[in-house]
């Protein structure tokens, strides 16, 4: 079999930082000893070892480089075409008893899982470099923060760590010495890259992630959805804090009345565009900035405000649909400094996709490595083909993103894409209320992992595939949160995504989604008012500003339209769901659905 990864002889200088914590010496020696690898290549992240490392993925086909002059510091990569997205079905929770993962998971247990992985890596990193990357998740200041080590053989991972995590130097000397302190093992190896031989496991007992098998994004950057979702989750319901699938937005008024808003939306429905937005010319003096866009850790505040951290450093968003149209902040910032994976390359050595602003090229090569021409039938950058890009990179990155106490936030938003039954907005009557809209949320399933398209699925806050235990305790530590908060977030469900008749998305969405979050701002600010109805509470007409907006009064009610035929089905599709999740409910969450089944119980 070929060496997908052959080893690099770094010079002097480089991949020699070895760290002095006992316990990650011994584990490097331990994973080492099972792997056999050719060498063992110690991270520190600075510049010097990133543009070797980058030469390196260059001579190797790693990586491509791209026109210096159209996209200065970026590269494409392509991932193996049967490696293009998350693999939820070969994801395992590997606690010791099912009951733990829950329903919502796949489980195995712990010690037949490590026996078995250790059996698909014994020697697998033969003839290639083992790169050991210290990281961590959340401000360098803040006492949310989290330490880890990722183990790979992909130097596509080093180059994608370097970008969403603050990686390196700064990780050891946060784990100084104390052989007792906290910190996270994750181990990857490519393999053969073959998908019978894919598993992304966690352990979150041991603080520990084993993924083999794929190269591709949320599988292997360890940092992102193993650590800082689903181990995240579990460690933040044992020390009493929140990991959520959640951007962070700030939103400032022109009178310099500043909020902070956490919104919920599942994988490709809209979070990095949302935090992003730029609100439409009637919003004049109205800004938006960004803390996340994928992820927030939270923790109660001495004042009993719920505070948020954006535990990453980049972000690692859907290129597909990208325009300075739809959003130009995203497009500014991949203007460099890029890791592109999966998009067209064109004959000049720029990128591109569809739905990017302009013509489509002539002619280019696709993300499999073929030549596309307009005319072909297959698309030429994959649905889910994604950027990784700093932060920093952010024209509206918030002041406060490495703030270690986190921002407040005024209002928790929940949203699905739902092309029926879901109106564009409502607000949940109190706390309990708000945890059932968010854990009855359901969306059209998206490319952001493997499997059919477009089926509406149960997706309880965006949480479904990312959740490292039992979700009926996740729904539980939700409920047993507020009460806890003096002053809580006010809790909304969004849906940009309703269809009409046509089949076409009836709210236009993007900057104009400015609309909705001025109304929830009013709403948190005690201003404007709003119409109670079955399910939340609504908006009237005279409390949305429309102005200079080309909507009709009638697509408008449409939007907002509470079907009772539809919530028929929709309260029995909850219940449905609730089922599946066995006896732990919650029974507050039970009493929440019989309140809104008796409703429409006609
Ligand atoms: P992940 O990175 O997978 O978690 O996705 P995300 O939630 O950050 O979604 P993203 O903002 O990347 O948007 C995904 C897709 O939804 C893109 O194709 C966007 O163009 C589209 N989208 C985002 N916001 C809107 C909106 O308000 N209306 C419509 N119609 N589409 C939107
Ligand atoms: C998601 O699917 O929610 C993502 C992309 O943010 S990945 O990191 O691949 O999971
Ligand atoms: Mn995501």
């Amino acid at each position: 079999m070929d060496n997908l990864a052959p080893a690099i002889s770094p010079p002097g200088g480089i991949g020699d930082s070895k760290p002095s914590h006992q316990a990650v010496l011994d584990w490097v020696q331990e994973v080492a000893r099972l792997t056999e690898p050719e060498n063992i290549f110690w991270c520190d992240g600075s510049e010097k070892e990133h543009d070797w490392l980058l030469g390196e993925a260059q001579r190797q086909g790693v990586v491509i480089k791209l026109n210096e002059e159209k996209n200065p510091g970026s590269y494409l990569h392509r991932s193996n075409p049967n490696d293009v997205a998350r693999v939820e079905q070969f994801t395992l929770i590997c606690t010791p008893t099912q009951e733990e993962a829950g329903p919502t998971n796949n489980w195995a247990e712990p010690a037949e899982t490590y026996t078995k992985l250790h059996g698909m890596l014994a020697g697998a990193m033969r003839g290639r470099t083992m790169f050991v990357v210290p990281y961590i998740m959340g401000p360098p200041d803040s006492s949310l923060t989290k330490v880890g080590f990722e183990i790979t053989d992909s130097i596509y991972v080093v180059l994608s760590m370097r970008i969403m995590t603050r990686m390196g130097s700064i990780a050891v000397k946060r784990l100084g010495t104390d052989v007792e302190a906290e910190w996270n093992r994750g181990v990857h190896s490519l393999l053969d890259v073959n998908p019978d031989r894919r598993l992304i496991c966690h352990f979150p007992q041991d603080n520990a992630i084993i993924s083999v098998g794929s190269g591709y994004g949320g599988n292997v950057l360890l940092s992102k959805k193993c650590l800082a979702l689903r181990i995240g989750s579990y460690l933040a319901r044992k020390q009493g804090w929140l990991a959520e699938h959640m951007l962070i937005l700030g939103v400032e008024s022109p009178e310099g009345r500043k909020h902070y808003v956490a919104a919920a939306f599942p994988s490709a429905c809209g979070k990095t565009n949302f935090a992003m937005l730029i609100p439409p010319a009637h919003f004049k003096g109205w800004k938006v900035t960004t803390v996340g866009d994928d992820i927030a850790w939270m923790q109660i505040g001495q004042d009993g405000r719920l505070y948020a951290v954006n535990p990453e450093n980049g972000y690692f968003g859907v290129v597909p649909g990208t325009s300075y149209k739809s959003n130009p902040n995203a497009m500014k910032s991949i203007e460099r400094d890029t890791l592109y994976t999966n998009v067209a390359l064109t004959d000049d050595g720029d990128v591109w996709w569809e739905g990017k602003d302009g013509p489509p090229p002539a002619s280019c090569i696709d993300w499999r490595g073929n030549r596309w021409t307009p005319e072909s039938k297959e698309k030429a950058a994959h649905p889910n083909s994604r950027f990784a890009v700093p932060m920093r990179n952010n024209p509206v990155l918030d002041a406060d993103v490495e703030k270690g106490s986190g921002v407040p936030i005024s209002a928790i938003i929940f949203g699905g894409r739902r092309s029926d039954t879901m109106p564009l907005v409502f607000q949940a009557f109190d706390w309990t209320h708000g945890v059932y809209a968010g854990a009855t949320m359901a969306s059209e399933t998206t490319a952001a992992a493997t499997g059919a398209v477009g089926q509406v699925r149960r997706d309880p806050m965006a949480m479904l595939p990312f959740c490292g235990y039992n979700m009926s305790q996740y729904f539980r530590h939700w409920l047993e949160i507020g009460p806890r908060l003096a002053n809580p977030p006010l809790i909304f469900h969004v849906n940009w995504f309703r269809k009409g008749p046509d089949g076409k998305f009836m709210w236009p969405g993007f900057g104009e989604n400015m609309r909705v979050l001025k109304w929830v701002l009013d709403r948190c600010e005690g201003g404007r008012g709003g119409a109670e109805t079955e399910v939340g509470i609504i908006p009237r007409p005279e409390d949305f500003d429309l102005a200079e907006l080309d909507i009709t009064r009638e697509t408008m009610r449409e939007l907002f339209s509470i079907k009772p035929d539809e919530w028929k089905k929709e309260v029995e599709a909850q219940s449905e769901f609730f089922k599946t999740l066995g006896q732990d409910m919650p029974r507050e969450l039970n009493a929440q659905h019989d309140k809104l089944a008796a409703k429409f119980a006609k």
